[in-house]
């Protein structure tokens, strides 16, 4: 469990506390005592799980943990006071300044969550976020970017055509992947360039646990002087550090996408492994492939009206399906589009 997860659990315990405090007619005290408060009450639990959590970061979430617990603590303080001593409770209950009963939170949906938590981590780093349209033109999904007029991607298999045509007559697809939205910041604006986009792919595939034909990835691109692979290397591992906790490691190995060379798979460190049992998620192998990334192709940059010679660039991309997936421990990504409120409601912030 990282800082950030620790948070998020204190705030789902505090809100939950709130809600059963609150319930008419009141719920036993001691009962709600030993439920939060107790030795293996939801909060000691909780701070015990601190000592995950490296030593510097621990200190405020500690002092956090204790202003949770004194809060608590005076709440049902006040509750054992005021609750009747036995016997029915009282009719004449109307006191108005007591608390409003609490309306039911909206949650976001894991993917927006996930999504949300993906540009923050970018938006730090400096990138702007980019937008471009769900229905492209096959110069911004394919010819800009260095694919092959041949190239299978481009087979009726995978990609969505639309009837519609564009200005000059020219098919009109549904987006396979966020690139096109790099492009389109390139047109638009002349190096030093970092923009970052998150947003909906269509592909025709069969939907499994592991695909869908609707789904959402994450695309950077940054153009400057001197860009290199080492530069790309720490952005990955920075990111990576930032969405899954300090102790993930991240790994290239060499790969290939048309508008990049030279082209990696970014994997990370297995955040479920543990030591002695074969890991179902990572096989066995201690990695799992989380991205792909590279330096942007000369092609890619001449499309841009960038001079290959004067800038060069990184790229990356990588399914949100993926990391949410990871992040909340789902095992099949239909789920995230089933609306199960079970699913729903786990975002508590
Ligand atoms: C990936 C992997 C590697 C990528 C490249 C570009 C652009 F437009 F700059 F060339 N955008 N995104 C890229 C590079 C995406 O996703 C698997």
């Amino acid at each position: 469990m990282n800082a950030t997860e620790w948070k998020e659990k204190l705030s789902a315990i505090r809100d939950s506390f709130s809600v059963s405090i609150a319930k008419k007619p009141a719920e036993n005290p001691e009962a709600l005592e030993q439920r939060f408060l107790g030795r293996k009450g939801e909060l000691a639990l909780l701070l015990r799980d601190l000592k995950d959590i490296p030593l510097e970061e621990r200190k405020p979430l500690g002092a956090l943990g204790n202003a949770a617990k004194q809060e608590m603590e005076a709440k049902l303080a006040e509750l054992k006071g005021s609750a009747p001593a036995a016997g029915p409770a009282v009719k004449a209950d109307l006191d108005l300044t007591m608390p409003g009963w609490p309306l039911p939170k909206g949650t976001l949906h894991p993917l927006t969550h996930t999504m949300n938590r993906l540009a923050e981590g970018f938006l730090k780093l400096g990138f702007t976020m980019a937008d471009g349209p769900l229905v492209e033109d096959d110069y911004h999904n394919f010819e800009a970017l260095n694919f092959p007029p041949f190239h299978p991607a481009r087979d009726m298999q995978d990609t969505f055509y639309v009837a519609a045509k564009d200005q000059g007559g020219k098919d009109m697809l549904m987006r396979t992947h966020t690139s096109p939205v790099q492009i389109r910041a390139l047109e638009k604006a002349q190096p030093p360039l970092r923009v970052f986009h998150t947003g909906r792919v269509f592909r025709s595939e069969a939907v499994d646990a592991s695909h869908s034909f609707a789904f959402h990835q994450i695309e950077g691109l940054y153009v400057d002087k001197n860009v290199s692979m080492a530069d790309l290397k720490w952005t990955a591992a920075t990111f990576m550090k930032d969405l899954f906790g300090s102790g993930v490691k991240t790994r290239f190995n060499p790969s290939y996408f048309p508008f990049v060379e030279p082209g990696a798979e970014v994997d990370m460190s297995c955040i479920f492994c543990k030591t002695g049992e074969r890991c179902p998620v990572c096989k066995g192998t201690g990695w799992l492939e989380v991205m792909g990334a590279g330096m942007v192709h000369p092609n890619v940059l001449k499309a841009g009206k960038c001079d290959p010679q004067k800038w060069s660039g990184f790229a990356f991309g990588g399914g949100i399906e993926r990391f949410a997936m990871l992040l909340f421990g789902i095992h099949d990504m239909r789920m995230l589009y089933e609306n199960d409120l079970r699913m729903l409601k786990q975002v508590n912030l």
